[in-house]
């Protein structure tokens, strides 16, 4: 079987590390490839980071600070005090040691003129990651945010050092009318026996991937089933401030508002099928009602089994979808 998920960072890596634990465990045939976000992404310091992409491979990889919920474990900041001391990065973002030797790797790369596509594929092949990595598009399309006054900011200033404490009016992808799907991403969407909205942040984790041209086409026109998984567990996102997100584009922080707000594939949308949490099992007849089949079952990913336990409701209701 072939899995696609459409993720974002820390929310994304859980989801991801649980869809590859259940099909180990099940022993099918299969492969997973990940669509990524990437309108997190940023220079910095001369350096092109990618938050997302880097949280799902070091959660894969089994190299992330579970406790930070960033960056390497066993990290050191010896160089990040110089680069601070040298004014170069700022003191709200950090650039660990060893995730800096990430960055450094991934810019040479870039530099030397190959895709982020082929990058992530370097990147990922360090470890046995059982899971293919793409970033959805080729293209620079970071996420700012403008202020009611019209200030620019991007997107990692305000959610790292204002922690999304700043009035947003609305936010903006830098260059998303240019920007194409990268390949590899539109085909695995093509190609998916199932494709997956893992439980990220609708409006800055899965939003940014569903405005490049194209990729709402590829998804409208993919023959597998695709269902989505609630960030939103009983009124609010479990870990995170995507609340602050989904106020700015007016949709109320409700598993039910969130599957509406994605629209059913029947009617322009992206949905076939939608997962809530068991608290929220009385929004299941309203999400019926927009022509989004959802179901209840528990959303929390704690641990490896209870992650492996979400993919597999996830992969099982898709199958009862196709
Ligand atoms: P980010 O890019 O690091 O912000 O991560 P994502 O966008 O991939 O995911 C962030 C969202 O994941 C949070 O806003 C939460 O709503 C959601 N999330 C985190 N942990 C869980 C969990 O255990 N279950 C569910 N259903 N959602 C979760
Ligand atoms: N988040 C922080 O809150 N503070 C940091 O200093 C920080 C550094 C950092 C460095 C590399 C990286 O890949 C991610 C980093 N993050 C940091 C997390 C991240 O920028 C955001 O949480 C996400 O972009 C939101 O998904
Ligand atoms: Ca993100």
């Amino acid at each position: 079987m072939k899995i696609t998920v459409i993720a974002g960072g820390v929310g994304g890596a859980r989801f991801v590390r649980g869809v590859r634990e259940h099909v180990r465990r099940s022993g099918q045939d299969h492969t997973i490839d990940v669509v990524v976000n990437t309108g997190d992404d940023w220079w910095l310091a001369g350096l092109r980071i990618w938050p997302d992409h880097d949280s799902i491979l070091y959660t894969l990889a089994g190299q992330n600070d579970e406790q930070r919920g960033w960056g390497r474990r066993g990290e050191s900041e010896r160089v990040s005090e110089e680069l601070r001391t040298w004014g170069v990065t700022p003191e709200w973002f950090t650039l660990g040691d060893l995730d800096l030797g990430t960055h450094i790797a991934r810019t040479a790369w870039l530099r030397a003129g190959e895709t982020p596509s082929d990058v992530a594929g370097r990147l990922g092949a360090r470890w046995d990651l059982g899971v293919a990595l793409h970033p959805a598009t080729d293209d620079e399309i970071d996420t700012h945010i403008v202020t009611p006054d019209g200030e620019r900011l991007h997107f990692q200033e305000w959610w790292t050092r204002h922690r999304a404490q700043l009035a947003v009016a609305r936010f903006e992808q830098q260059g998303i009318e240019s920007a194409r799907p990268a390949p590899a991403a539109l085909a695995a969407i093509a190609a998916a026996d199932v494709i997956l909205l893992a439980p990220s942040n609708p409006v800055v984790s899965i939003g940014p991937v569903l405005e490049i041209p194209g990729i709402r086409d590829a998804l409208a026109t993919a023959s597998a089933p695709i269902v989505g998984v609630s960030p939103i567990i009983g009124g609010a996102a479990v870990r995170g401030m995507a609340e602050a997100c989904l106020a700015v584009i007016g949709v109320s922080a409700d598993a039910g508002a969130v599957a509406r707000h994605y629209g059913a594939r029947g009617r322009g949308g992206v949905l076939d099928g939608w997962l809530v949490g068991e608290e929220d099992a009385q929004a299941v007849p309203a999400i019926d009602a927009a022509a989004i089949a959802a179901r209840a079952v528990p959303l929390w990913m704690k641990d490896a089994d209870t992650s492996a336990a979400l993919a597999a409701d996830a992969l099982a209701f898709a199958q009862a979808l196709a």
